[in-house]
């Protein structure tokens, strides 16, 4: 691994679309105050399929970063290379394995369920073609957020006593994904109310310049 710094010369471009899981990476590289281009696709116009962004990113999704090395995808692995990329931000515990595995597990969980579930409400026909099978898929949607939402109440409640953060007392970049991620619960139909430890770990990290500096940059 390159302890190397990136710097703007090295041509970071961040590529990344409103209200989506691309604001998770988008406040790393803001907390690790990363030089790079912002490129924001418009989803309402299909960019994400265009054939200038499919020869960055052939999955057509968003996030993708692209390097001088080459192109990166997969929220997880995007917010380990800016973590692993800026030690100095101190934002994952590097230099620990079991703290860090449990940091990949947490990022882990939220890419390969959370977000999943949440896609079974408008994304249905990744799944089905069958019109009654993508509305019973949308219809589980509160029920699976919902159970998402209270297995997320836990980790944080078993962190609680050593600090508000998913790591307990040191800010990492699993607290910028699961801010995103659980920005999305009440239009998935949580009653957040119920979780009070997420909406408290919510309103502290959207308090955070780098938050708001891609809240406003991404626009959403
Ligand atoms: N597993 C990917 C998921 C990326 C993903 O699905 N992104 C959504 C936005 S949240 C997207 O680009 N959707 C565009 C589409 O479905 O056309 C990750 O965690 O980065």
């Amino acid at each position: 691994m390159s302890h190397a710094l990136p710097t703007a010369d090295d041509g970071w471009t961040y590529y990344s679309a409103p209200g989506t899981c691309a604001l998770a990476v988008h406040i790393a590289l803001h907390e690790a105050q990363a030089p790079f281009q912002l490129v924001t696709l418009d989803f309402g116009a299909q960019q994400q399929q265009s054939p200038d962004y499919l020869a960055i990113n052939p999955k057509g999704r968003v996030p993708a970063l692209k390097t001088p090395q080459g192109v990166l995808t997969e929220t997880p692995a995007l917010l380990l290379f800016v973590a692993q990329s800026f030690p100095q931000a101190g934002l994952a515990p590097l230099d620990d394995a079991f703290a860090l595995a449990r940091l990949q597990s947490f990022n882990s969980y939220l890419a390969s369920t959370v977000h999943v579930a949440h896609a079974h409400k408008r994304r249905g026909a990744r799944w089905a073609d069958d019109a009654a099978a993508i509305e019973a898929m949308k219809a589980k949607v509160p029920q699976t957020m919902t159970a998402c939402a209270q297995q997320l109440e836990s980790t944080l409640a078993a962190t609680a006593a050593q600090g508000p953060f998913v790591m307990g007392a040191q800010y990492s970049v699993a607290d910028a994904y699961l801010y995103t991620l659980s920005s999305w619960l009440e239009g998935d139909g949580v009653d957040v109310q119920a979780f009070p430890l997420l909406l408290a770990h919510r309103e502290r990290i959207g308090q955070r310049p780098a938050t708001r500096r891609a809240l406003e940059e991404s626009g959403g």
